[in-house]
């Protein structure tokens, strides 16, 4: 006994001893600046020289001799006698200004704004002369991370000129204090740990240098929840460590405020934004910023949101609010971006009129012009939560006296946390491509951001990226979100299939069949993403109250956060017409009005979000196939299944083409998505067909005929129990070994940082309850199923929950001998099997005969119960 506790320890020892040691550095290279995988694409002379001596200048300088070393790397003999030819000669940097005082002998543009930048190349005298000219030191910054950007197959460019499409181009960090980050998937934060800002910066710097890459010029550290704990003046010292460490970079860090900040930390005993005191709370704390960071960027904030405080607790508006902060942020050229994510979270599901998806317009349509020049309104894309798809919120068309920028998430949330290939950029850009015609003129949301159509000083683009120390964000082709961001920050007339290729080209390789089947996976994971999950505008039909990942459809009703979709035995979707509805589509400018209103001119794709309808509404829209909405559902899921198994496949398909270790850190991924994606599917079809009582017409829904259940399998230590909720196992039964040893988390599930957020669970109404088995602990289970059917040679998928806090065994045996065994060592979320932690493992290249004896042991480890849902026998792709 006492061996076999110490032998379980090395292991935990191990994990212990290597926390303690820090982590290799994390740099750009293991993004999209690794100059070794572009080498030799970029030509230019290596006589580099900078007219200016500022920060930023230095670093365009420093890029450049980073990509010329990697190209000096490769040798004379790597290089053809042309090439070399071409190098030689001078590269000059310098801003317009620069340029018009110390070589007032070049010819260059007049108007380069700030961020703009132009390059060209000649040759002169016979020699080659590349110049870099920008806007402001920023441009020149910009300019040279275009100039060794790869391009398609057109070549090298002899002359660029570009500048930024809007002045707020910024990402958001929902980093805590304490290192954890809120909706973060890749580890710990990069900036902060234990109530500190840490002491090696170099990642924050490499962070820096990827943001400038794509044009990205702020960076708002903290979490909109609970900021207070940043606005002391140690940590605003600490703060500006980050500052330095990014600034020469072109990056402005800013900071969010929480309105209650005065009371909470600063002993005053109101925080109505109108008070003096607290007026004068907020002076001092501004003036001691900008004595340590002369560049601070502003504030973010979140008020009267999700349990944050915020002015309406003293009859305040935003604009009350914002005014008092942005008035004391404008000497310092710093703004404000006040969140319209602003809703009441205690909604009455049954009260017909209720709409979370009003809030925003009814709160910040009214205070359209009230705010101060450098307020800037930060409004989410759609009008609920980043859901895998919104309409467009109907604010941008609502505040045309207002600066405005869009806030997008590049971390996952929703979209299946990193762990499921989704590349959004191809979301984001019908979302900024959207026209929302107000006064029935043409105004794409993507002007209205940039300031363009009301004629606005300011406005922009922030994406929430949450990006920690876990390879920025945790999965390598979860990158390619980051990127596209920038890119369509930069320029959202860009196409995202052409940004995923550049991506590619940065990232894995120039390999035209590469580049193509990459570009392929990211181009179809959104749509295939949004079929396993919530098409036709029903949103992730996820546990919103917890996880946010894995299925759960009822948790999406009877709850007061107001994130539902009405589903009952008739119909599904929520009525938001003005004639019968809530009223949210008169939201809109008339024109799209018109369109929303009717079920007929609604797109499909947003049918269920807008309209009830009965399951057998007929869809017309090209593209639908004239399906009723029930066998659509079936449909799509299934696609949306198969789409994810095809990733795999693609994936292997380029595998001599990719680097080695690329290649195996992203093939389990995929293959655990194409796992997910079945449970997804079989969960979302259960619960639509038991729901609405009518059949899949081509009987897939339900029906899992080379399955075999674990619950009917002959069970030594194993106990059945219920899942919950019930979709999320075949026939909502499993078996869990070990049931009364378990320790659950107190009060069930909490949601991820939900302590944070100030989600008050007690009203979700699908808090989960353990399934209360009371036998005793089991320390080895098995679950055996005997083979009734033809000779064969199969794959077999065993279906287990893989839950937090613990490692439980498998292994599988066939007619007693083992054939594999894994430990379920995942970290998914839910402290109870459901389909969070629902995993597949995939056994390959079995021979059955009638009679054979197939099974599973398992050994449960601390709060793992090794729970098991069923086997499959899967047919075997012909080779
Ligand atoms: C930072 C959603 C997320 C929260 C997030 C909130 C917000 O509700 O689940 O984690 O809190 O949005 O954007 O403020």
């Amino acid at each position: 006994m006492r061996l076999r506790r110490s032998l379980k320890a090395i292991p935990l020892l191990a994990i212990l001893f290597s926390a303690l040691l820090p982590l290799p550095a994390q740099t750009a290279d293991q993004a999209w600046l690794n100059y070794q995988k572009m080498n030799g694409w970029t030509l230019f002379p290596r006589n580099i020289r900078t007219l200016g001596s500022g920060a930023i200048e230095q670093s365009a300088m420093r890029e450049l001799n980073r990509g010329l070393g990697n190209l000096a790397g490769e040798s004379a003999a790597g290089l053809s006698a042309r090439a070399l030819e071409s190098v030689s000669g001078e590269t000059i940097l310098g801003t317009a200004e620069e340029f018009r005082k110390l070589r007032p002998d070049v010819r260059i543009p007049s108007d380069l704004a700030p961020g703009a930048f132009w390059f060209s190349r000649k040759d002169s005298n016979g020699k080659h002369r590349l110049l870099i000219v920008g806007g402001d030191e920023r441009g020149v910054l910009y300019g040279t991370f275009n100039l060794l950007r790869p391009r398609d197959d057109k070549g090298f460019p002899l002359e660029v000129r570009e500048s930024p499409a809007m002045p707020i181009r910024w990402v958001d960090e929902w980093d805590n204090i304490d290192g954890s980050i809120e909706r973060g998937y890749a580890g710990r934060s990069i900036f902060f740990d234990a109530g500190h800002v840490r002491p090696d910066l170099t990642p924050a710097t490499e962070y820096a240098r990827l943001l400038a890459s794509i044009g990205i010029n702020g960076c708002n550290l903290n979490n909109v929840n609970n900021a207070s704990a940043f606005f002391t003046p140690a940590m605003f010292k600490q703060v500006a460590r980050i500052a330095d460490a990014m600034r020469p970079y072109g990056v402005r860090v800013s900071l969010s405020a929480d309105i209650a900040s005065p009371q909470k930390i600063g002993g005053l005993s109101t925080f109505d934004p109108l008070d003096p005191t607290v007026q004068k709370w907020w002076s001092d704390k501004v003036s001691e910023i900008y004595r340590l960071i002369p560049d601070f960027g502003g504030f973010t904030v979140k008020a009267d949101s999700e349990g944050q405080p915020g002015p309406a607790s003293y009859g305040r508006s935003p604009a009350d609010a914002a005014n008092v902060l942005a008035a004391l942020l404008a000497p310092h050229n710093g703004v404000v971006l006040y969140r319209a994510f602003v809703y009441n979270h205690h909604l009455d599901w049954n009260d017909p009129k209720a709409d979370r998806a009003r809030a925003a317009y009814d709160i910040f349509h009214p205070l359209d012009g009230k705010f101060a020049p450098n307020v800037i309104i930060q409004t989410k894309e759609g009008p609920i939560d980043f859901q895998v798809r919104e309409p467009v919120s109907p604010l941008f068309g609502g505040i045309p006296h207002t600066n405005q920028a869009m806030e997008l998430q590049i971390t996952q949330e929703y979209l299946g946390q990193q762990r499921h290939l989704v590349y959004i950029a191809p979301m984001w850009k019908e979302v900024l491509d959207f026209d929302m015609r107000v006064n029935g003129a043409s105004t794409p949301v993507k002007q209205i951001i940039s300031g363009q159509s009301f004629h606005r000083p300011l406005g922009g683009i922030v994406g929430v990226a949450c990006v920690g120390q876990n390879n920025w964000l945790g999965s390598p082709l979860a990158l390619a979100n980051l990127y596209a961001f920038g890119r369509l920050a930069w320029n959202p007339d860009l196409n995202p299939e052409d940004i995923a290729a550049e991506w590619t080209r940065q990232t894995i390789s120039s390999d035209a069949a590469v580049v193509h089947t990459v570009v392929n996976m990211l181009m179809k994971s959104w749509p295939a993403y949004e079929n396993y999950t919530g098409p036709l505008g029903l949103q992730t039909l996820t546990d919103i109250t917890g996880s946010h990942y894995g299925p759960n459809v009822e948790a999406s009703e009877r709850n007061g956060w107001g994130q539902w979709h009405k589903a009952d035995h008739n119909g599904v979707g929520f009525d938001r017409t003005a004639a019968t509805g809530t009223g949210f589509v008169g939201q809109y400018p008339p024109e799209v009005a018109k369109i929303y209103e009717s079920e007929a001119t609604t797109p499909d794709n947003l049918l269920l979000f807008f309209h009830h309808v009965p399951y057998t509404y007929k869809l017309d829209q090209p593209g639908f196939g004239g399906k009723t909405v029930i066998q659509y559902l079936y449909d799509s899921h299934n696609d949306g299944a198969a789409q994810a198994a095809q990733f795999v496949t693609d994936w292997q398909s380029i595998q001599s083409k990719l680097d080695p270790a690329l290649f195996a850190d992203v093939l389990p991924r995929l293959e655990y998505q194409a796992g997910h994606a079945i449970v997804w599917r079989d969960a979302v079809t259960q619960y639509f067909l038991k729901l609405s009582g009518i059949p899949d017409a081509q009987g897939r829904a339900g029906r899992y005929p080379n399955r075999l259940e674990a619950e009917d399998a002959s069970l030594t230590g194993y106990t059945v129990i219920d899942v919950n909720p019930w979709e999320d196992a075949s026939h909502g039964k499993a078996v869990s070994c070990g049931e009364s040893a378990r320790k659950p988390a107190p009060g069930g599930d909490p949601a991820p940082n939900s302590a944070l957020k100030g989600h008050d669970l007690s009203r979700a109404g699908t808090a989960p309850k353990e399934s209360g088995a009371s036998a005793p602990a089991a320390t080895h289970c098995s679950a055996t199923f005997t083979y009734t059917g033809q000779p064969g040679a199969f794959n077999l998928a065993v279906q287990y929950f893989d839950l937090p806090g613990g490692s439980a065994q498998f292994t599988l045996s066939i007619n007693d001998r083992q054939t594999d065994t894994w430990s379920a060592s995942d970290h998914l979320p839910s402290q109870r099997p459901n389909g969070d932690n629902s995993t597949r493992r995939i056994v390959r290249n079995l021979t059955l005969k009638p009679g054979d004896t197939i099974r599973v042991n398992a050994t449960p480890d601390n709060s793992d119960p090794a729970a098991l849902d069923y086997i499959e026998l899967l047919p075997q792709p012909a080779n």
